[in-house]
C-alpha cells in the first residue's frame, strides 16, 4: 500500500537494528522524503567534498559527527520543499543537542514529530548483521571493534532519548528481531495505529 500524507517520523535504534532496511520501506509506503544523516555523511566522503573530509576520519572510528555540524546539515535539508508533505529522518537526533536542535527548527514552522519508531534488537544480534555486512559492503566503520564502539556511543548517547520521546507519547517501540519482512509488518502495524491516535 502506498499512501501520502503529512507526517513527520524519525527512525532510532542501535546501529545495525535495521534503520536504513526499514526506512526504505516506510517512505515508500507513506510517500515521504529520506533524510539519513549517515547517507548524507557518506556521500560526502565518497564525493571528497569539505564535509566529507571533515568527518571521514570521525565515521571511520564509530565516532560521532559533532552536534553543530550535523543540526546545521539537517536544518538546511528540512528547508527544501519536498518536505511540506512530511519526512523521515533516520540516524538522527542522536543526541540529547540534536532533540533540541531539531525541536527549534520544527517550532519555528509549527511543524512536530507524529512519532518515532524505536527498532529494538540486542548487541549479539547486531554485531552478527554488522559483520555480515562488512563482508558485502565493506563499510569502514563495520570493523568489529568500531562495531562495538558504536554500541557503546549508543548506549551512552542515543538510549537517553527514548525516554524523552516516551515522555512525549510518540514512541513506538518495535521489535527488530526476525527477518526483514517480519520487521516489517510488525512496524506498519504499529505505526498505523499511532498514526490513526
Ligand atoms: P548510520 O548510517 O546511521 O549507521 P548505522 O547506525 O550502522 O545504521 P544503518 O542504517 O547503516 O544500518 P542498519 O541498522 O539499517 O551512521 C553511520 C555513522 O555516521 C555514525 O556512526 C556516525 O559516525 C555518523 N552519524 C550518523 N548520524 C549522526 C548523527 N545524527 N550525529 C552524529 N553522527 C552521526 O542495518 C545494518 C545491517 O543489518 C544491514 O546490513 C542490513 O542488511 C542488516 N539487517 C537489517 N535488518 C535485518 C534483519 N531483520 N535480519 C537480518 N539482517 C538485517
Amino acid at each position: 500500500m502506498t499512501e501520502t500524507r503529512q507526517i513527520r517520523l524519525l527512525i532510532i535504534g542501535p546501529p545495525g537494528a535495521g534503520k536504513g532496511t526499514q526506512a526504505a520501506r516506510i517512505v515508500e509506503r507513506y510517500g515521504v522524503p529520506w533524510i539519513s544523516t549517515g547517507d548524507i555523511f557518506r556521500a560526502n566522503i565518497k564525493a571528497g567534498t569539505q564535509l566529507g573530509q571533515r568527518v571521514s576520519a570521525l565515521i571511520e572510528a564509530g565516532k560521532l559527527v559533532p552536534d553543530d555540524l550535523t543540526n546545521e546539515i539537517v536544518a538546511d535539508r528540512l528547508r527544501r520543499d519536498d518536505v511540506e508533505n512530511g519526512f523521515l529522518l533516520d540516524g538522527y537526533p542522536r543526541t540529547v543537542d540534536q532533540v533540541h536542535a531539531l525541536d527549534g527548527v520544527l517550532q519555528s514552522d509549527a511543524r512536530a514529530l507524529d512519532a518515532v519508531v524505536l527498532l529494538e534488537a540486542d548487541t549479539d544480534v547486531v554485531v552478527e548483521r554488522l559483520l555480515k555486512r562488512a563482508e558485502t559492503e565493506g563499510r569502514v566503520d563495520d570493523t568489529e571493534s568500531v562495531i562495538r564502539h558504536r554500541q557503546e556511543v549508543y548506549a551512552a548517547q542515543t538510549k537517553p532519548l527514548i525516554e524523552l520521546f516516551e515522555t512525549r507519547g510518540i514512541l513506538v517501540p518495535v521489535d527488530g528481531l526476525g527477518t526483514v519482512d517480519e520487521v516489517s509488518e510488525r512496524l506498519f502495524s504499529a505505526l498505523d495505529a499511532k498514526l490513526a491516535d
